[in-house]
């Protein structure tokens, strides 16, 4: 059985071995982990959503936020979501050298999950993941998700705090607008701030936001080159700023609300036979009289 008192000695040593089991026992949704996650004791951690599209500089701009928090001695624990699509391989090997300072550091723990294949879903184990993060003595928690579809969108809104991260380039304009990056934004970087029209970018963004989302007079832009860690002192001030906000609004109750939801979605989902249904819907879609809505509520 793990007891999440022995991880945090662990975490505090620098020693991350037992940690990297729970989240393995985590992602493969052992009965053990589900007992072990009703004795996790969290604590008000930040998390921090970091997405956007691919080669945005997400990792460049997370190595460069670890950078910080390490001077200031604190710990740090960074998940991604490795999408699956053959268009992202080489993502994990990308963020080896991307991150590379960090690896093996004691005060940083970093680990790459695979958007497919968890038993109870991706945003379950994600959700269990953050929530021992904030149990075992970490200070900021970071995860990174390529912002392109459904998923890694709610995924984002697990975090407190989104950031999304652009380019100065006019797709990514476009992408945002039609991935609904505009919705789950907190905080707007353009990254690459080093190519030319970076400006041009950032005062179009501003005025997009203004014309789109006017209730969210929150939304902050802010300009970086993550390889030069330029702008990282200012995005620390604006996720902070905007972390005080939350933690004094309502949106955080809306969040563990939704939160609840989300598990009791997959504590019901894991009630469920998939073999049986698969083998009973085999039957009975067969006959002639067959109702889908009937037939789910075999199962109810
Ligand atoms: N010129 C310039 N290049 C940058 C900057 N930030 C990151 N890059 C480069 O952009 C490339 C992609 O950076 P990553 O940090 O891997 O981007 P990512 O968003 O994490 O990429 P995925 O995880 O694959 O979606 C790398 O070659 C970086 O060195 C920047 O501010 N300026
Ligand atoms: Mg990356």
């Amino acid at each position: 059985m793990m007891q999440f008192e022995k991880i945090y000695k662990g975490v505090a040593e620098g020693d991350f071995l037992l940690l990297a089991k729970a989240v393995s026992q985590i992602e493969n949704n052992t009965a053990d982990a589900a007992l072990f996650l009703q004795s996790l004791l969290p604590q008000s951690i930040p998390i921090i959503g970091i997405t956007g599209p691919p080669g945005a500089g997400k990792s460049t701009l997370i190595n460069a936020l670890i950078a910080t928090w390490v001077h200031d001695a604190k710990k740090v624990a960074v998940l991604t979501v490795d999408p699956s699509s053959p268009f992202h391989q080489g993502a994990i090997l990308g963020d080896r050298i991307r991150m590379k300072d960090w690896y093996l550091h004691p005060q940083v723990y970093i680990r790459s999950l695979a958007s497919r294949g968890h038993l109870g879903g991706l945003n379950s184990a994600m959700l269990s993941l953050t929530t021992l993060m904030q149990s075992v003595g970490f200070d900021y928690i970071i995860i990174e998700t390529v912002g392109v579809g459904q998923s890694e969108i709610e995924i984002a809104s697990l975090a407190d705090t989104t950031v999304v991260v652009l380019v100065p380039d006019a797709g990514d304009e476009v992408q945002m607008m039609k991935s609904g990056l505009m919705e789950i934004a907190d905080v707007f970087v353009v990254n690459k701030c080093d190519r030319p029209n970076a400006e041009i970018f950032i005062n179009h963004l501003k005025q997009m936001i203004r014309e789109n989302a006017p209730a969210t007079n929150l939304l902050q832009v802010v300009g970086t080159i993550a390889t030069e860690k330029e702008g990282i002192p200012e995005l620390l001030a604006v996720i902070h700023t905007h972390q005080l906000a939350v933690h004094h609004g309502e949106q955080k109750k809306e969040m563990l609300f939704a939160k609840v939801l989300q598990l009791i979605a997959a504590i019901k989902m894991s009630q469920v036979d998939r073999d049986l249904v698969k083998a009973k819907l085999e039957e009975e879609s067969a006959k002639k009289n067959f109702n889908i809505f009937k037939f789910a509520q075999i199962f109810n």
